[in-house]
């Protein structure tokens, strides 16, 4: 279904007045083939007599099936499942200071984007919640022509040089005897590639951080990665890095939950995305950059081309620059999120590289790959991909050419058009390359000062909250549990203990491996408040809430709390036993929109048991309304109860003592007073209760 989201006159015009030219609505149309013949008939194929063999002369199913034969396209090498919206940016100030970039000069100007995020070792069909990096890809639809900036939602890369990607790639993805296992690291020639590049080990302990769990895509940071620069005006470069940092702040799923999830709802993260966005609750990221002028390069002490180092943000604080906000779904699925096509290497005047070996790899692979994934040169034409920035050179032909380009003439220079198209000069928006002065003997070979590998990912260690630490410790004894070689298990841990030996042990004594030969580490570096997400903003909105209710269900307190909830910006649903509507002890009718054994508690940010007589009887008689709340509380998520709905809590039993504990709120009394509302909402705020015991 395709609602007509774009002639909203607040949306920025280029690029939505662009596609809707290919936007085709069928509603009131007659069937036709391809060749816009119509069709009588669409569910008998010509046939000689009713019983007899089918025709070849049959162009109509020839065509259709044909067609059918060809529609899928290669998935993506990385990145296959992703999702996609469209949005806009605006930046909040000129940063005419420090680039020329046209989009990030106006505050009034509204760029269009479109945002694909995506998992990274799974394929297309795999699940949303797996242990795996986020990708964070955004094409900006400027009037100098497209931006994409290419980032995932961590800060740092697992290799320091494009030519160790494919196997990086390789040892990631599923084992090629047997394609097992899906969608995971949690093997063993992972394991071995780790422990045989140990540049890998800040980037780990990211992954096996609770950031590879995100709650929601609109919950996650972006980062740029790789350090790349600003030119202003005066051709003068600052380094910069790039952040996205979510308005709702960073949260994640906990492991359990995300292996239920992957079973209960694969799309979990993509429709979390899409219901965001059709419930007009349009998702937001601030636009950040640290910048050092190009002459403090060798300030920070350490190599800022190094792709495996972050610039910690009490050293280099983030200027928040602009927001960026999606709001609108695609229309279509293939034609968008599966055709957009980004390249790093797609800048405009005022953005420009860095002799990052890993970036500068990626300048070469991304148009690569589109030639075989999208099937030609001419990806760029397709409406997705195609720049609202008028596009004008002597490429022609190859597959699928859609431009129809007049005259003889197809080169340069030439007379014969009068020497166009000419190259712009930089006055009038021609690219200029950072004039860097680069001298140094052909070599194959790492600078010293990328040796480094370990005291940034001590850094990260020593930033960790508690709870955060030990969901660190249990991911790596899972990882490292399922790798069958006892020798990669033990040369992971050895190499922990580089990190900080108490990590390297806790881990091996959970493997059954020995504790680390050598520790290091651990006392050198202060921690950098900003890597821990238990520091990260706190806030209800969009939050779900399961209501657990049945007939009879208490209206004061469904009335109060429910309207005080969605004025909080949180999301409450029915869960009920049977779907349609129930009714409240005030006889009133609300509608059901769970039973279950539709839903489950892993689905839900929240739960909140409602009293009543009758509602809480038939709850405590449908053994799973107590499981779903065990479940909530398993996983440490804020719990409610008011007047006989505690009795919920306590038919979970002795051993899952929730009532008391951390983030569960209850109100044996009054319970459509205020208090109980509000105390919910900061429980809800603070996402989850790490201190509960369970
Ligand atoms: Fe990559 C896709 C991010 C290193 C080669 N990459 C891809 C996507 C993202 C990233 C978000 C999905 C884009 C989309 O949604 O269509 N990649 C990164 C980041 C990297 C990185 C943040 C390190 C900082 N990538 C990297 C290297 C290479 C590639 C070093 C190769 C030398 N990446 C690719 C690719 C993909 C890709 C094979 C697969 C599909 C595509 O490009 O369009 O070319």
């Amino acid at each position: 279904m395709s609602k007509d989201r774009s002639r909203d006159p607040q949306r920025p015009g280029g690029k939505d007045e662009q596609l809707e030219a290919y936007r085709v609505d069928d509603g009131g149309q007659r069937l036709t083939t391809n060749q816009g013949l119509r069709v009588t008939e669409d569910e008998h194929s010509l046939k000689a007599g009713e019983r007899g063999p089918t025709l070849l002369e049959d162009f109509h199913l020839r065509e259709k099936i044909t067609h059918f034969d060809h529609e899928r396209i290669p998935e993506r090498v990385v990145h296959a499942r992703g999702f996609g919206a469209h949005g806009y940016f605006q930046v909040y100030e000129s940063m005419a200071p420090y680039t020329t970039a046209k989009f990030l000069q106006d505050p009034a100007a509204k760029t269009p984007v479109f945002v694909r995020f995506s998992t990274v070792a799974g394929s297309r069909g795999s699940a949303d919640t797996v242990r795996d990096v986020r990708g964070f890809a955004t094409k900006f639809y400027t009037e100098e022509g497209n931006y994409d900036l290419v980032g995932n939602n961590m800060p740092v890369f697992f290799i320091q040089d494009a030519i160790k990607f494919p196997d990086l790639i390789h040892a990631v993805k599923p084992e090629p005897n047997n394609e097992i296992p899906q969608a995971a690291t949690a093997h063993d020639t992972f394991w071995d590639f780790v422990g045989q590049n140990t540049e890998s080990a800040h980037m780990v302990m990211w992954a096996m951080s609770d950031r590879s769990l995100p709650r929601s895509f609109r919950m996650m940071e972006g980062f740029g990665v790789h350090t790349f620069r600003f030119v202003n005006a005066q051709g003068e470069g600052h380094f910069v890095k790039f952040h996205w940092k979510p308005t709702l702040g960073v949260h994640s799923l906990v492991w359990d939950e995300t292996q239920k999830i992957a079973g209960k709802d694969p799309d979990f993260n993509q429709r979390d995305l899409w219901d965001a966005i059709e419930s007009g609750t349009y998702p937001e990221y601030e636009f950040g950059v640290q910048m050092i002028p190009e002459d403090e390069e060798f300030s920070l002490g350490f190599d800022i081309l190094d792709p495996t180092k972050l610039w910690p943000e009490e050293q280099v604080p983030v200027k928040i620059i602009g927001k960026l906000t999606l709001d609108r779904n695609t229309d279509n699925f293939f034609a968008e999120t599966e055709q957009v096509a980004f390249h790093p290497g797609h800048v405009v005047p005022g953005i420009d590289f860095t002799n990052d070996p890993l970036l500068q790899g990626r300048l070469f692979s991304y148009t690569d790959t589109q030639l075989t994934r999208i099937g030609g040169p001419n990806f760029h034409e397709i409406p997705i991909n195609k720049s609202v920035a008028p596009v004008h050179n002597n490429q022609r032909d190859g597959m699928h050419r859609m431009t129809i380009n007049r005259g003889p003439v197809s080169y340069h220079k030439n007379a014969l058009a009068g020497g166009d198209p000419s190259p712009a000069p930089a006055e009038e928006g021609g690219y200029a390359h950072y004039a860097e002065k680069v001298e140094g003997r052909k070599v194959r070979q790492r600078s010293d000062s990328f040796k480094d590998h370990f005291s940034q990912a001590t850094l990260f260690w020593n930033s960790m909250s508690p709870p955060e630490k030990r969901h660190i410790v249990s991911a790596f004894r899972f990882e490292l549990g399922k790798v069958k070689n006892k020798d990669v298990r033990q040369r992971v841990v050895d190499m922990l203990g580089q990190i900080d030996g108490a990590l390297a042990s806790q881990v091996a004594e959970g493997i059954g491996a020995l504790p680390p030969a050598h520790s290091g580490g651990s006392e050198v570096t202060r921690p950098a408040p900003a890597l821990s997400m238990a520091n990260t903003m706190k806030s209800a909105k969009t939050r779900k809430v399961a209501v657990l209710a049945a007939d009879g269900a208490d209206d004061a307190s469904l009335s109060a709390h429910l309207e005080a909830w969605k004025a909080a910006g949180m999301v409450p649903e029915i869960v009920s036993v049977k779907l349609g509507y129930l009714a409240s002890d005030a006889e009133r009718e609300i509608e059901v929109s769970h039973t279950f054994l539709t839903a489950d508690a892993v689905l839900f940010d929240a739960v909140y048991v409602v009293g009543g007589r009758q509602s809480v009887d038939a709850l405590l008689a449908e053994p799973k309304a107590a499981d779903f709340v065990k479940e909530a509380f398993v996983h440490y998520k804020p719990i409610g109860a008011t007047g006989e709905g505690t009795e919920l809590l306590a038919a979970c039993g002795t051993k899952m003592p929730v009532e008391g504990a951390p983030g569960v709120v209850v109100e044996q009394g009054d319970a459509a007073g205020d208090g109980f509302s509000g105390a919910f909402i900061e429980a809800v705020a603070a996402h989850r209760h790490w201190d509960r015991q369970v």
